[in-house]
């Protein structure tokens, strides 16, 4: 058994998510590594101390870079606002440590492209945080395709949209500042949809693109967190929204199919409603993360007076059963998701694979990312660029 010393930088929502899946991953799989979660880095003293105590890490600091210049941490953990991913990354890489980096990776394909040179240049292993990839549906919707149960792709349409953000006087978060998060919903939610799309369907080569600010003014928040729009102080002061609210664009994929993606925070109704359907010469694949457990299938061979989509609900045969919960529809939830990033981070330590999806996906999401941006400015097709 491999001991392997975490240094986590961040330490409020998916620090909670990443400190729970490292704690509980050797409980559901086997992957040879004992996790230490040795220090937490966070904004200030208090901060960092208080996150070590709920998150179980042994050190604290303020100062991030202690991380970095201790021999001892062999994985760095990013779970900081995307503006600091970058330094952090091509930091925690140039020490020679591996790297899980929350998404998107960074705010632009330039940043990317500089993360991307030094982690391959240092010879680490690297992994985005697309988390949404490792449900057992989504997986399984991946092995379906790659059996060819559906057939060659046709069309791709992608949905995420939430309403956290939907009242105006949610507050001014950093997800709402293009210095600090780069760009609005299209890279908060939208980039899980564009790693989706990737996953399943192939490359984007074009892309045609409308984005709103549909609230252009919030009320100011306070604390250096971001509490998704649920704490309201209702604070008299207001700050302008720099980031887009709503993104639809049309999709061509390298593979000659075409879809659509459809992002948005300000969806009164829908709360994480992250959803594919992909439709090929042989069948269709639906999936809607608000119902997890589930994927539907449509396959054309049904007989005539029998095809319709139906259920499967993932189990202990379907993609990671073996070492989730032994009855099908006990319900997978997001701890679950993230317990089996982890899984895949780790085990691509151990085994010396490349991580998937690892930076080289996260930079290619953010060139799209940028496109979409270019698309929507010029009202135009733009291809992605390579
Ligand atoms: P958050 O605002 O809840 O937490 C950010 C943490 O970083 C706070 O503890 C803050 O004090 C700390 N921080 C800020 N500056 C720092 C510095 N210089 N040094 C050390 N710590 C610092 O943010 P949240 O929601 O956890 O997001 C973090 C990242 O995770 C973002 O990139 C976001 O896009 C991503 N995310 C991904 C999700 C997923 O499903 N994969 C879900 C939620 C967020
Ligand atoms: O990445 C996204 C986050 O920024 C997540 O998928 C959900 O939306 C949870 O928080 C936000």
């Amino acid at each position: 058994m491999k001991t392997m010393k975490v240094g986590m930088i961040g330490g409020e929502f998916m620090a909670k998510a990443h400190s729970l899946a490292m704690a509980a991953v050797p409980m559901f799989f086997e992957d040879g590594v004992r996790l230490e979660k040795h220090t937490i880095a966070d904004i200030d003293k208090d901060s960092a101390k208080g996150a070590a105590s709920k998150l179980g890490f042994s050190h604290y600091t303020d100062d991030w870079k202690t991380i970095i210049n201790n021999p001892e941490i062999d994985i760095v953990d990013i779970v900081t606002p995307n503006h600091l991913h970058e330094e952090m990354a091509i930091a925690a890489a140039e020490a020679g440590k591996h790297i899980i980096c929350e998404k998107p990776l960074g705010r632009n394909a330039e940043e990317t492209a500089r993360i991307l040179e030094v982690v391959e240049k240092a010879g680490v292993k690297h992994m985005v945080a697309f988390n949404y990839r490792k449900t057992p549906a989504v997986a399984l919707a991946k092995k379906y395709i790659e059996e060819g149960s559906i057939g060659k792709i046709l069309n791709f349409r992608g949905t995420y949209l939430q309403d956290w953000s939907a009242d105006p006087n949610s507050p001014l978060s950093w997800r709402f500042n293009k210095e600090i998060a780069g760009s609005g919903t299209l890279g908060d939610i939208g980039t899980h949809v564009l790693d989706l799309a990737h996953y399943l369907v192939s490359d984007i080569a074009e892309v045609n693109a409308i984005t709103r600010t549909w609230v252009e003014e919030r009320p100011t928040q306070d604390a250096q967190t971001d509490s998704l729009g649920t704490i309201k102080k209702g604070n008299i002061n207001k700050g302008k929204v720099t980031v887009d609210d709503e993104v639809i664009t049309l999709l061509k994929f390298s593979n000659g199919a075409i879809g659509s993606l459809e992002a948005t925070r300000n969806a009164w109704g829908r709360h994480n409603f992250l959803t594919f359907e992909i439709h090929g010469e042989k069948g269709s694949l639906f999936f809607n993360y608000e119902r997890r457990d589930e994927l539907q299938v449509c396959f054309s061979d049904d007989p005539d007076d029998r095809r319709g989509y139906k259920t499967v609900y993932t189990g202990v045969s379907h993609p990671y059963g073996e070492g989730l919960w032994p009855i099908p529809g006990l319900g997978i939830g997001y701890s679950e998701v993230k317990i089996i990033e982890m899984h895949d981070f780790l085990s691509a330590i151990m085994n010396d694979k490349e991580c998937q999806p690892s930076f080289k996906e996260g930079h290619r999401i953010a060139q799209v990312t940028d496109a979409i941006l270019t698309s929507a400015e010029n009202q135009q097709w733009t291809k992605t660029k390579q």
